[in-house]
């Protein structure tokens, strides 16, 4: 207990870097919760009780705390004892006035799942799994969250002829259509966001990236319930710009989550703290979010690495919400610098704004300076002025300035 307030106690205090509700900061019980089990080591920290990660999360200035069913109550529970795991959750949850954003199901840890759910081959473990779903959308509603993730855990192949992806992608499609039936039968008002990612645990897994996941709602039923949660260590896994990934998202209506963490390039998911890994990324992502005005959680999914005892997994998640806000400030005072604006002119960032063609296609097809007389050789020779914009990016991010 002390070493943990101690180590803490570094990390936080008064000003504009202390995390309030305001900011809208949230994390999985699964994340402060890991035991630190890797492929090559068992556990290196006790198992933490979800009640007493309420209250750490909320005395660290967290807003809200996400779960997979799973963490909350162990799958295989008697009613009785799911019962009473979730009265005490409720009960820390109205102590501390945490939220509840985002609840997803866990389709990865039992055995039964080896081979996926949605997409199984077994059709009675999709059955099953549609099922655990089910109860999980029942537990988000009940709980007042508005968004439902859907990462698919183990929908993918080792090998070639072991899943055929049109068909898995036919099963897919089945299975979110019957959850959006669900909610927009029972009237809940939750929305979908699902979680690509491109590897691990299955050598190669379905819808991988953003623009994948992005592509496929467009083929369900009701593609106004589904949008993304992208993860920003899952898109630099499959070595992709995560804030062109989420630009997109955003561009598309779709950004309804976000899962914040750190990576360092294409290798396993690390699933650093928020800040640790691409910083300069994370830097151009913080500015998205801000400047874009996206409103939903910024949600931490970060595992505290296993070398850290229970003061360091606080010490861990203090550093996610103090590097968002030390990058919100960077971000800020780089946009709001007059030295940043003259060169973004320069760079002609108020250009590409504009529409190409507001006159339509006879007005470009009339227009002889657009073609005839254009001097593209003169064109060519117009520098863009990119290196003194991002430098003064980075002096504002290593607070040069
Ligand atoms: C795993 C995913 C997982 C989802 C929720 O890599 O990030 O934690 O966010 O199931
Ligand atoms: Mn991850
Ligand atoms: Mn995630």
């Amino acid at each position: 207990m002390t070493a943990t307030t101690a180590t803490t106690d570094v990390l936080t205090g008064a000003g504009s870097l202390t995390p309030t509700p305001g900011d809208r900061f949230s994390f999985g019980l699964w994340t402060v919760g890991w035991q630190g089990r890797d492929p090559f080591g068992d556990a290196t920290r006790p198992p933490l009780d979800p009640v007493e990660s309420v209250h750490r999360l909320a005395a660290l200035g967290a807003y809200g705390v996400t779960f997979h069913d799973d963490d909350l109550v162990p799958s295989g529970a008697s009613p009785a004892a799911r019962e009473a795991g979730i009265g005490r959750f409720r009960s820390a949850l109205d102590r501390t006035g945490m939220a509840v954003p985002m609840v997803t199901t866990n389709l990865f840890t039992h055995p039964v799942f080896k081979d996926g759910g949605f997409t199984a081959n077994d059709r009675d473990i999709r059955r099953y799994a549609l099922r655990k779903s089910l109860r999980s959308l029942d537990l988000a509603a009940a709980l007042g969250a508005r968004v439902y993730v859907a990462w698919g855990g183990r929908e993918g192949a080792e090998s070639g002829a072991a899943k055929d992806v049109r068909c898995a992608l036919d099963r897919l499609k089945e299975a979110f259509d019957l959850l959006g039936e669900y909610i927009t039968g029972q009237g809940y008002d939750l929305r979908v966001a699902i979680e690509p990612k491109p590897n691990e645990p299955r050598g190669d897994l379905l819808l991988p990236t953003v623009g994948h996941a992005l592509a496929f709602i467009e083929r369900l039923e009701r593609p106004e319930l589904y949008g993304v949660n992208p993860e920003v260590g899952h898109e630099q896994m499959a070595g992709l710009n995560v804030p062109h990934a989420v630009a997109q998202a955003l561009w598309a209506g779709k950004l309804l989550h976000i899962d914040l963490n750190g990576q360092n390039g294409v290798k396993y998911d690390q699933d650093l703290r928020f800040g640790a890994g691409d910083l300069r990324s994370a830097f151009w992502l913080v500015d998205l979010l801000e400047t874009a005005g996206y409103q939903g959680p910024r949600h931490f999914d970060f595992k505290p690495p296993r070398t850290e005892d229970s003061a360091g997994v606080w010490a861990s998640a203090a550093g996610c919400m103090r590097n968002y806000l030390i990058l919100r400030e960077r971000a800020a005072a780089f946009r709001a610098d007059p030295r940043v604006r003259e060169a973004l002119r320069a760079a002609r960032l108020d250009e590409l704004a504009r529409p190409t063609a507001p006159d339509g296609l006879a007005g470009l097809l009339a227009d002889r300076t657009a073609h005839e007389e254009f001097d593209a050789d003169a064109a060519g020779e117009r520098g863009m002025a990119f290196e003194v914009l991002d430098q003064l990016a980075l002096d504002h991010l290593l607070a040069a300035r």
